[in-house]
């Protein structure tokens, strides 16, 4: 019995390596004998529509189907970069979407699961742009465009983001303690996976005189990176082919 977890491959035609990486993972005996695989945010490093037609995004539902159809269940979760994807896309492959924020129940302990970037409430200028593109109408506008302009429009707000990320400070860009305690105590739960910060490690803590537990992902940038929880516990690990 195991449950996996990854989240923030970025996966972009510029690291075809790692494009591969997951696609053999995806085909693997240790996805395709888990209990359920999920997938926790910024899978790809730019989400432009369900409607987009390039190679990448159907190389990405032919793996995630191909793990669903072997009949285990695969959740996804939007991050910042993929928060565009929908209802279309996850039919074609084969993905559950979970609210940000769902509390699953993994071998009797209820888990909150988030993408990450909500509880770095310390990068503010991150925060208010998050608010005004996640509303129906700027999403709206946005898929309205033209698949070029769109493309257009995501390599300028990735050269943004790298700019943002540049200028702000570690520290900035990592979660809020706070933000943290109030989002496990909001689920219900002392247990808590996410990505985003791209910075793998299992956190233990106090939160209200109980042992909490932070347990973050890592990112595929150079090397796959994977959660493997079973009953007995979890093992967080990197890998390559
Ligand atoms: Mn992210």
């Amino acid at each position: 019995m195991s449950t996996l977890f990854i989240a923030d491959l970025h996966l972009d035609d510029s690291r075809p390596q790692i494009t591969s990486l997951f696609e053999q993972y995806l085909a693997g005996d240790e996805v395709r004998r888990a209990d359920a695989l999920y997938i926790l945010g910024d899978l790809v490093e730019a989400w432009i529509g369900d409607d987009d037609n390039a190679e990448l995004p159907q190389r990405i539902a032919n793996a995630t189907r191909g793990v669903r159809d072997a009949g285990v269940p695969v959740y996804f979760m939007v991050g910042n970069r993929d928060f565009l994807l929908g209802e279309t896309f996850a039919k074609r492959a084969g993905l559950t979407l979970l609210d940000d924020g769902a509390v699953h129940d993994l071998y009797g302990t209820p888990t909150l699961l988030m993408h990450g970037d909500v509880l770095c409430t310390d990068d503010v200028a991150y925060q208010a742009v998050r608010r005004s593109v996640r509303t129906p109408e700027w999403k709206a506008q946005v898929l309205a465009m033209s698949l070029d302009a769109r493309r257009a429009f995501a390599t300028k707000a990735r050269e943004d983001s790298r700019a943002h990320t540049g200028n702000t400070l570690e520290t900035i860009m990592d979660v809020n303690a706070e933000a943290v305690a109030d989002a496990m105590r909001k689920g219900g739960a002392r247990h808590l996976i996410h990505g985003h910060t791209h910075r793998p490690a299992i956190h233990h803590f106090d939160l209200d005189g109980h042992t909490a537990e932070r347990i973050v992902l890592g990112d595929w940038y150079e090397q796959g990176s994977v959660l493997r929880v079973t009953p007995e516990g979890r093992e967080l690990r990197a890998f390559h082919n």
